[in-house]
């Protein structure tokens, strides 16, 4: 996901789906899960694909309260020895962070957990990472006190952070975009310029994708030249393989219904 650089993405939650899917916010990609058998294979071939390419997964339980919980990306931030538990920015989100903070404060031991207050907010969703270089979503879900939050923790470890406004039609900032790899943007026209990103680093690119494939935007990057994406997003896929990578493809029906991208299923540690 979107805040370990390439080389530390060696271990990996995911969260089972939820009785109460069916029930998930659902108001840009999708109008709501319809099958959670169908969900829940997804969701199974997708934590089977981080694993069979090289990533430990941990599974957690799913909450049955929380329609929402199998999306962990938005409630924990994992940067460089820290772990930022955000304040979700949908208050109906916001009780399923407590097993995730749990988990992570026990395998995490030498890592220091910085817990963020209201009114500050933030979904874990709305932070993007190329290398050492953050951006931040500017979005309904996270709020400028979200991201001095972030800021002060990125200042702390000597990482730029630079701020993208996210347009209406939006969830999340790696909802449209995503780093493939340590050099690579993804974003879709119609939704974001590449300015929007800032001056790239030398050796670093925004590669723009047609609006209609705005959903193929948000990929995984693994280790060895992998990259996981979405089915169904031809340029995507030609973008990333005439650059070298190998695509594994996955069925993301029933989690685009629910807004939920590959991203949003896993947080890296
Ligand atoms: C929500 O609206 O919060 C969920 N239905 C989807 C969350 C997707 N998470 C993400 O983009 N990081």
């Amino acid at each position: 996901m979107a805040t370990v650089r390439l080389d530390q993405k060696s271990r990996a939650i995911v969260r089972l789906i939820s009785d109460s899917y069916i029930n998930a916010l659902a108001n840009y990609f999708g109008s709501g899960p319809t099958d959670i058998s169908a969900a829940r294979m997804q969701h199974r071939a997708y934590a089977d694909a981080l694993s069979s390419n090289g990533v430990e997964v941990t599974t957690l339980e799913a909450d049955q309260n929380h329609p929402d919980c199998v999306f962990v990306e938005d409630q924990a931030v994992v940067i460089d020895g820290h772990v930022l538990l955000p304040v979700p920015g949908h208050e109906s989100r916001r009780g399923e962070q407590p097993p995730i903070a749990d988990f992570l404060s026990h395998h995490l031991k030498g890592h220091q957990i910085c817990k963020m207050e209201p009114p500050a907010m933030m979904d874990g969703g709305d932070i993007l990472r190329l290398g050492d270089l953050f951006f931040v979503g500017r979005s309904t879900r996270t709020n400028d006190d979200g991201i001095s939050e972030l800021k002060d923790l990125l200042d702390h470890l000597g990482h730029e952070l630079r701020v993208v406004d996210i347009p209406s039609g939006a969830l999340h900032l790696t909802s449209i975009s995503s780093t493939p790899t340590d050099n690579i943007i993804l974003a879709p026209e119609g939704y974001l310029a590449p300015e929007a990103f800032g001056v790239m680093p030398d050796g670093c690119e925004v590669i723009m994708i047609p609006e209609e494939e705005v959903y193929g935007c948000n990929t995984i990057g693994l280790p060895g030249n992998k990259v996981i994406i979405a089915e169904g997003y031809p340029t995507v896929k030609k973008t990333l393989e005439d650059r070298g990578l190998e695509c594994i493809i996955l069925d993301m029906e029933q989690i685009r219904a629910a807004d939920g991208s590959l991203t949003c299923c896993s947080i890296f540690y």
